[in-house]
């Protein structure tokens, strides 16, 4: 069997396997831009296999291999360490693939598979300083309590960080999202959280943290998880968020065709913009494919969207509405689609028609 990643681009309809991943994954609904902090019930979801049930008092957390001291840690032990809390905004790589032509079968996001929250945890840093890295350590594997099967070989989830990667101040062990306990489908008891880069680096359940003095060749960092311009494409590992800009559709929908109608005159236009490569520069808003700078509010942390907003003097008829984000680092979300063979990082700009009257 191949162990290549998805079953290959379509142009036909949805399948009933997408349609089962839909409906077990969310994204968030857009008019949940308008929050700072995403309520946990509007956050997206990404879980790929079941969510495990956990009873946080007989888990616990071991971190071992090539340490000096290895540690098994309670939820409480965790609790007790130095305490961090930080809004961050998690995306699915994911996120836009199904407005990938030809589209590759996976989950089908559409632009709304992201979430901002506040997170709480104690810094990794001081937990593997515990530990103590032996000095031929490489990297750190995260490992969760979820398992299954990809392409028939079976495995828990795990990713690992380069020993820089995982020394970054920024990286927690979370056990709290917006000030409670982590809900089941976000992590509980514990998930690792690295802000700036494309979800599936955040371990959900994560159960066990091992320093390995070779790379990690697991299923999720070493095959799936690459830009790949087609199967045999060696590719390009998925790290950090690509910019993007997203709008609150404007006006009321049609519920089935979610097709927007609002009345002319001016109108506010509010979104979101975040990049995990370099802090939001510019977010211009698109009306038929003409441009206007919006105006960005003060950002919220280094790792979290940024608010934007522009008046708009909507003319009656039919329009489309976008808009893109360009970062400080000079990169620029495309209008065009960033295809590749499992569709992951397709930050190309959002489009709303609108029916002005
Ligand atoms: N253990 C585990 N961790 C996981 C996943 C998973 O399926 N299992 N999915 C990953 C992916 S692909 C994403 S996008 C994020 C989603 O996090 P959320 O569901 O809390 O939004 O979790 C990541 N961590
Ligand atoms: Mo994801």
């Amino acid at each position: 069997m191949s162990k290549t990643p998805g079953k290959g681009p379509t142009d036909g309809p949805l399948t009933v396997e997408e349609l089962q991943l839909a409906v077990r994954n969310h994204s968030m609904p857009l008019e949940a831009l308008r929050y700072d902090i995403t309520p946990a019930g509007l956050h997206y979801l990404l879980i790929h296999f079941d969510i495990p049930v956990i009873d946080a008092a007989d888990w616990r957390l071991s971190i071992y291999g090539r340490v000096g001291r290895v540690l098994e840690l309670s939820l409480d032990d965790i609790r007790a360490r130095p305490k961090v809390s930080l809004p961050v905004t998690l995306e699915c790589a994911g996120n836009g693939r199904s407005r990938l032509h030809p589209r590759p079968v996976s989950q089908p996001w559409v632009t709304e598979a992201v979430g901002t929250a506040l997170w709480t945890g104690t810094p990794l840093s001081g937990l593997l300083a515990e530990a103590g890295l032996l000095d031929d350590a490489v990297e750190i594997v995260f490992s969760g309590a979820d398992h299954g099967f990809e392409k028939g070989e079976e495995l828990d989830y795990a990713r690992s960080l380069s020993i820089a990667d995982a020394s970054r101040p920024e990286i927690l062990l979370a056990y709290e999202m917006n000030g409670q306990p982590l809900l089941p489908q976000h992590g509980f008891p514990l998930r690792l959280l690295v802000p700036g880069w494309y979800g599936m680096a955040s371990v959900k359940w994560l159960d066990r943290i091992e320093a390995v003095n070779r790379p990690f060749d697991g299923y999720y960092q070493a095959t799936n998880y690459h830009y790949r311009s087609g199967p045999d494409d060696p590719g390009v590992p998925v790290r950090r968020i690509r910019p993007r800009a997203l709008l609150v559709p404007p006006g009321y929908p049609d519920f089935l065709t979610r097709q927007r109608t609002l009345s002319a005159g001016l109108c506010r236009i509010e979104g979101r913009a975040w990049s995990g490569e370099a802090p939001i520069e510019r977010v211009e808003f698109g009306v038929d494919g003409g441009w206007m700078p919006a105006e960005l509010d003060p950002p919220q942390g280094a790792f979290a969207w940024r608010r934007w907003s522009c008046i708009w003097s909507a003319e009656p008829g039919e329009h489309v509405l976008s808009c893109r984000a360009t970062d400080a680092a000079g990169n620029v979300q495309p209008i065009e689609q960033n295809w590749n063979w499992i569709g992951v990082g397709n930050n190309m700009a959002q489009a709303i028609p609108v029916m002005v009257r």
